[in-house]
Parts: C-alpha cells; sequence; structure tokens
C-alpha cells in the first residue's frame, strides 16, 4: 500500500488505520458514495486523490469484503481432478480446494482452484481424494498458516481453550465470538453438512466473509459465504427449520451456531 493510501485510509477513518471487515466495508461505502460527490469528501486542500489511488484502493476494500467466486463445477478445472494421485474431479468433490484457492487469493496470491490444487500436490497436500496434510499449503503458501496439535492458536472463550486450526463443531455449537474475532481479520474455510435432512454430517466446506447478526438479538443471525457449490449465498441454506426447538431458545443457540460443523483456520499473516 502506498503512502497516498495509508493516508486516505486514516483520512476517511478519523486518523486510525483499518484492520477489520466491517472497517473496510465502512470504507468501500464511502468510497462509493465519494464518486457520485468527488468535492465533498475526498478532494479538499489539505488531500486530493489521483484516480489510480482510488480505483486500488476500491479494489482492496472491495477484495477484502467478498473473496472470488470460485465454483467447483466451472470450466475449465470442473471435469479435472484436483490431486494427482485421487480419482474425484472439482466438480464432484473439490469444495475445500476451492475455499482455500479463495482465501489464497485473498491473501494477495495470484491462483485460481486448478493453479492453486497444483501448488499444494507439489508440496504433498493430498493421500487419494483427501486434502489430508493441511501444513502443505503453507509450504506452498507461507501467508496462509496452519496450527497443529502442539501450536493451539486461536481462543475460544465459549469452551475456553485455545483451539488448533482444526476446529470440530459437530457435537457442539459453534463459537461465534471466535468465528466473528476471526471474521475480523480473515475471512474462514467451514464446514457445513450438505444434507441436513439427515443424522450425519455429510461433509461440505465454503468460505465464509460475513457475520450478520439479529437485530432483534434473537436466534435469527446470518453468515454470508461463498459457496463453490452455490456462489454467494447464506449457510443457512444448510440449515435444517426441523433444529428450531427448544433447546435452542432455551440455550440461546443461533442458526448460525447451529449449521456450521467445524472450521479448518489457515492464519493469514504478514
Ligand atoms: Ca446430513
Ligand atoms: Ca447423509
Amino acid at each position: 500500500m502506498t503512502n497516498e493510501m495509508t493516508r486516505l485510509i486514516q483520512r476517511l477513518n478519523g486518523g486510525a488505520g483499518i484492520t477489520t471487515n466491517s472497517q473496510y466495508a465502512s470504507l468501500q461505502a464511502k468510497l462509493l458514495t465519494a464518486t457520485k460527490q468527488p468535492t465533498d469528501d475526498l478532494n479538499d486542500t489539505e488531500f486530493t486523490i489521483t484516480t489510480p489511488t482510488y480505483c486500488a484502493l476500491l479494489q482492496i476494500t472491495s477484495s477484502f469484503t467478498t473473496p472470488p467466486q470460485f465454483l467447483q463445477c466451472k470450466p475449465p478445472w470442473a471435469n479435472k481432478l484436483y490431486s494427482p494421485t485421487g480419482s474425484l474431479t472439482f466438480c464432484k468433490a473439490g469444495c475445500l480446494v476451492c475455499s482455500t484457492a479463495a482465501q489464497a487469493a485473498d491473501a494477495g496470491y495470484d491462483v485460481d482452484p486448478a493453479t492453486f490444487a497444483r501448488a499444494i500436490a507439489n508440496k504433498g497436500a493430498f493421500t487419494g481424494n483427501y486434502l489430508q496434510h493441511p501444513t502443505a499449503i503453507t509450504r506452498a503458501f507461507p501467508r496462509l498458516l496452519w496450527h497443529r496439535a502442539n501450536d493451539p492458536t486461536f481462543w475460544s472463550p465459549r469452551y475456553k481453550r485455545k483451539e488448533t486450526s482444526l476446529i470440530h463443531w459437530r457435537e457442539q455449537p459453534a463459537d461465534l465470538e471466535l468465528l466473528q474475532a476471526l471474521l475480523g481479520k480473515q475471512h474462514v474455510v467451514l464446514e457445513v453438512d450438505y444434507d441436513p435432512q439427515d443424522n450425519d454430517v455429510d461433509q461440505h466446506f465454503v468460505l465464509a466473509y460475513e457475520y450478520i447478526p439479529d437485530p432483534a438479538g434473537g436466534l435469527n443471525d446470518d453468515l454470508r459465504i461463498m459457496d463453490p457449490m452455490a456462489g454467494y449465498t447464506s449457510i443457512l441454506s444448510y440449515f435444517n427449520p426441523h433444529w428450531l426447538n427448544d433447546w435452542m431458545r432455551r440455550n440461546k443457540i443461533t442458526k448460525v451456531m447451529r449449521t456450521i460443523t467445524g472450521a479448518r483456520v489457515w492464519e493469514i499473516v504478514e
């Protein structure tokens, strides 16, 4: 980021730098308003923004608030195998690869699902069809840091422990506080049950980018996701309405908490 961009961010943001998702969203809104009224907000005697800087900033804010849409069933990768030792295509089972590729693109790497899969395969990510070795992603893309069992990092206020990068929320509700803290810094790969009508977890992965609390303070929250199957959508497409029972109301378990069954957190580092 150039000095001009940094100064502009501080100016629009009342003197402070910005780090969180919602701050980027708010900056984006200000930039979009400023296009309509270029003399009001961005240009004055002490500061004039140039067009390239304006465009660059808008691109940064947009890419931060919404990850790229990497659809697993989209050509040219749809019918290719994602693992050189596997038998399944992107379209059939590439949701984790596509979600993580979108996160890598967000972190500044120039990848699409196919080039991403090739790069992590070269570092030994796959055993057969499974992305069994998540640290191989860190070896291929060092800014995506995976924390193993010997290095628990993410504080979970709900369960009062530090989580590793592999978080299980199948037997218990998701820790919303932890998720929101993570989403303040980056997008997060989440596990859901793609067939919520039956009792087992039919594993599917999506990339979450924005949490929306229930305005009334109830259980009707929402979470925006990039779903490699469906595109930009709500995580509640995986919520089974029959789950909403007294147990959820009594324990204040929101719909989002009930829907997420796990997380895979590659921490984005500088
Ligand atoms: Ca199921
Ligand atoms: Ca099933």
